[in-house]
């Protein structure tokens, strides 16, 4: 089966990259300091910016998105465990977050990243709170995509600790050959996008070169992150986490069918 799955895994994946190159667009005038994060992110799949937003900005995001859990005529969704509330059209409702919305700078980050012309979908605003059993921000390991280039980018608006739900990151997962590999030497099936905790074992046990990262930062701190890589934001012990996420995607990516989907949930 695993020679099906990765043939099938490849002709997918090259059909995206071909697709992503006929719509591909240059980039110029990249500042050296934003040629040094698109390094590492191309490196391992995520880089950071810390002091992205001063404290007093976080705080009044923050209010923000308090305003709008308790607003009855703002579309929510929360998970099982009631403990991952989210407002997927959190720009439409504030200036402070529809200014991270279209914020230039992450937004040409990512265009050099993927080369492509990006449309911002919506920022998600959201809030997370311990409950039992919650499984992060997420709900678990996974890859948002297998055959397509993803970027997004994260700003913590509260200190996150090890035990605030922090972002974690399998570094250089991004990378394609790690998607093969994990069809080949770990039996994932072509699509696979969702990963067991005892999958995650065995795929770091053969890719001894890849390392696990946990995203513990301070308020303001932004991530950028090609989430196509290996991911989860980890189960939420104490304390909570405010953050907002751009939904990044190529602009060719952006159909009528796409657009649908996200604008039901805002
Ligand atoms: O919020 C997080 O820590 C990660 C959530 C996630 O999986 C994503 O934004 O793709
Ligand atoms: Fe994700």
């Amino acid at each position: 089966m695993s020679v099906l799955d990765l043939a099938k895994a490849y002709s997918l994946i090259s059909y995206e990259t071909l697709k992503d190159k006929l719509h591909s667009k240059t980039t110029t005038n990249i500042s050296d300091e934003d040629r040094k994060i698109l390094i590492e992110l191309e490196l391992n799949g995520v880089a950071v910016i810390p002091k992205y937003y001063t404290k007093e900005q976080c705080k009044a995001i923050m209010a923000e998105i308090d305003g709008m859990i308790t607003d009855d005529s703002i579309k929510k969704w929360t998970d099982k465990e009631s403990s991952d509330t989210r407002i997927y059209g959190s720009h439409q409702y504030s200036k402070n977050i529809m200014s991270f919305h279209t914020d230039p700078k992450l937004t040409q980050i990512g265009e050099s990243y993927t080369n492509c012309e990006l449309i911002n979908s919506h920022t998600l605003g959201a809030k997370l709170v311990p409950k039992d059993n919650n499984l992060g921000s997420g709900e678990g390991w996974h890859r948002d995509s297998v055959y397509r280039i993803q970027y997004k980018s994260i700003v913590y608006l509260t200190d996150v600790n090890e035990n605030n739900g922090p972002f974690e990151y399998i570094l250089g997962s991004h990378k394609i050959s790690t998607i093969y590999n994990s069809i080949l030497v770990n039996k994932f099936n072509a699509h696979q996008n969702r990963i067991e905790e005892s999958q995650i074992e065995a795929f770091l046990k053969s890719n001894k070169q890849l390392e696990k990262k946990v995203f513990t930062a301070s308020k303001g701190t932004v991530i950028l992150v090609d989430t196509r890589g290996i991911h989860r934001g980890m189960p939420i012990k104490e304390g909570n986490r405010y953050a907002l996420t751009n939904y990044f995607m190529p602009k060719h990516h952006f159909t009528p069918s796409v657009k649908k989907k996200w604008k039901e949930l805002m």
